[in-house]
């Protein structure tokens, strides 16, 4: 099963179309915040991961009117593939010179919720940050859509996000067959003010940078309302 969509994958990959949500699990939108919004975004990235004395920042909905504002803001209401969806994760990546990180291949596969309650379908659970965090059903990731908006230049050596196109419509893919469709991967190179959709299933990873430039992204996830199970609450909803 797998490698007969492996081979789908290599097809798709080869094919030199505009990437699109639903079939690839990704999208790019370039410059959909002009230069003059980009600076003050990183002005206030750059005092939230002061405040929280860390290059990774989570919850930043509480941490930032500005970027409350901006998740639901209309430019990028404009880009989503349906609506209405709520925003109900956030994160700041910054890398940089110091602090500068590479990322295995992975699904996005858990959410955060407000309390750890079981529920059937979700789990195991972790703590990250003092955040309960679930893994979850396919069927509710599916429906979910993040947008990593870009702050810098963010090319192969400073850790562009690398994708495997269409890798979201294989469910969760075993351990044991991620490296049987890297290879069909392709790298979103960005500037800042682009931004990149992609559904949490697509399978990504990205390098440690090898120059010494800052890679701030911001990080929103989005579901339908009403998408979660009715015993769970989103953390940031
Ligand atoms: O920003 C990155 O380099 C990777 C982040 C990531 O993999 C994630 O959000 O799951």
């Amino acid at each position: 099963m797998l490698s007969l969509v492996t081979k789908d994958l290599h097809f798709m990959s080869e094919r030199k179309r505009a990437s699109c949500l639903s079939q690839d699990g990704f999208e790019i939108h370039r410059g959909v915040f002009s230069a003059d919004e980009i600076e003050s975004l990183r002005k206030e990235a750059d005092r939230v991961a002061n405040e929280a004395g860390s290059a990774c920042v989570r919850n930043l909905n509480p941490r930032s009117e500005l970027f409350r504002e901006l998740s639901n803001s209309p430019k990028l209401r404009e880009i989503f593939p349906s609506d209405p969806l709520s925003t109900v994760r956030s994160l700041l990546f910054d890398k940089t010179p110091q602090e500068n990180w590479p990322v295995a291949w992975h699904q996005d596969l858990t959410i955060a919720t407000k309390a750890e309650i079981s529920c059937e379908g979700f789990g195991p659970w972790t703590v990250k940050d003092g955040v309960p965090h679930a893994h979850a059903p396919v069927d509710l990731l599916s429906q979910m859509v993040t947008a990593r908006i870009h702050l810098d230049p963010t090319h192969a050596e400073n850790g562009a996000l690398m994708v495997v196109p269409g890798s979201h419509q294989l469910g969760r893919i075993p351990s044991e067959s991620i490296s049987e469709i890297t290879s069909s991967s392709i790298t979103c190179e960005c500037q800042p003010g682009d931004v990149l959709l992609m559904s949490p299933l697509i399978l990504h990873s990205s390098r440690k940078s090898s120059i010494p430039n800052r890679r701030r992204i911001l990080h929103f996830e989005y579901a339908p309302p009403n998408a979660l199970d009715s015993c769970l609450c989103w953390h940031e909803a």
